[in-house]
Parts: structure tokens; C-alpha cells; sequence
């Protein structure tokens, strides 16, 4: 089994919505078992253009799928979930990225594993903070803690709002 943090971010068609459906998919893949789950975080959108904010969590799983086989298993969440990948930086209803899968360095057409633009993104890092290790090595070798630190105040909120897989528990308690 490997650990594999898995970035989720949204800002069309009911954001909030659109996480906790992926979230539930996740914990339905094969061989996987869904660990951790974020918080949720507000953010303004980062890239070019003027497009609706953004909400993101991060989640960690455990799971025996080959790291290509798990990126199919996301785009097809994706794709349920109503993505169309027109413009690269465009809105979208769901975007589920693969930051890390263990220590592994994967670099080929379909997945460069970790995310390439991971340690610049508040987004990406805040939440990720929330569920991994303070002293987990980042792909420029860097400390989590120490790029969170960094990251600019006020630029990503934490929310109030917590997601769950399916279960016994509502939805107001994280019951991982
Ligand atoms: N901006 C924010 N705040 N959150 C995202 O998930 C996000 N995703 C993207 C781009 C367009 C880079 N901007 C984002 O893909």
C-alpha cells in the first residue's frame, strides 16, 4: 500500500458540493482506502483571467492502485462530475490532482508526480498541512512547515467547513 495525497479544488456548480461527491468517490475506488481529510479552504483564483473562487481541500490515501491507474481513476471522477477541460487555467467543476504517491518520482506524458507547482500554491500547501506530517519533504526538499510559513497571510482561508465519506457519522464531525 502506498500513501498518496490527492489535491481536490472547485469553483463552479456548487463548490462544497462538488468536493464532498469527489470525496465520496474516492472512498468507493478499489484498493484504496480513503486516510485523511482537510479542511476546507477559500481562496480568490491564482492564474490569469477573472474566474468565480476557488474551494480546496486535500486528502491522503492509502492504496495498492499503480499511480496511473489511480490518475485514471481521478479523471474519470472528474469527468463524472461534469469536467471539460477547454482552456488550461479555465474554471471548473472538479480538479483532482496527485501531489505525492510515497517517496516516487514519476515523470511521463500523462503524471509528473509530485505536482510540479505543488510548493507554490497556498492552496495546494494549507490543506495539505492540515493532514501530513510537519517534517514530510517536499519535491524541492524543503519542509512542509517551513513553505507554509512562507506562504503569503490572507490569501487562503480556512473555512469553518469539513468534508466526510459516507457512514455512519454526519457531516458536521470528521469520523476518520
Ligand atoms: N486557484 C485556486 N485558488 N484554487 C485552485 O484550485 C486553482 N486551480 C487552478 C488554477 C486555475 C491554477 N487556479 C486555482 O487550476
Amino acid at each position: 500500500m502506498t500513501s498518496a495525497y490527492i489535491a481536490l479544488g472547485s469553483n463552479l456548480s456548487g463548490p462544497l458540493g462538488q468536493l464532498q461527491r469527489a470525496t465520496d468517490a474516492l472512498h468507493e475506488l478499489p484498493d484504496t482506502r480513503l486516510e485523511r481529510i482537510s479542511r476546507v479552504y477559500h481562496s480568490a483564483a491564482v492564474g490569469p483571467g477573472e474566474q468565480p473562487d476557488y474551494l480546496n481541500a486535500v486528502v491522503c490515501v492509502e492504496t495498492s492502485l499503480a499511480a496511473l491507474d489511480l490518475l485514471d481513476a481521478l479523471q474519470a471522477i472528474e469527468t463524472a462530475q461534469g469536467r471539460v477541460r477547454t482552456e488550461r487555467w479555465g474554471a471548473r467543476t472538479l480538479d483532482l490532482d496527485l501531489l505525492l504517491y510515497g517517496d516516487a518520482t514519476i515523470d511521463c506524458s500523462r503524471l509528473r508526480v509530485p505536482h510540479p507547482r505543488m510548493c507554490e500554491r497556498a492552496f495546494v500547501l494549507l490543506p495539505l498541512a492540515d493532514i501530513a506530517a510537519a517534517n514530510l519533504q517536499l519535491p524541492n526538499g524543503e519542509e512542509l512547515a517551513k513553505l507554509v510559513a512562507a506562504c503569503p497571510p490572507g490569501d487562503v482561508c480556512r473555512t469553518e467547513l469539513m468534508l466526510s465519506p459516507p457512514g455512519p457519522a454526519d457531516r458536521h464531525g470528521q469520523h476518520l
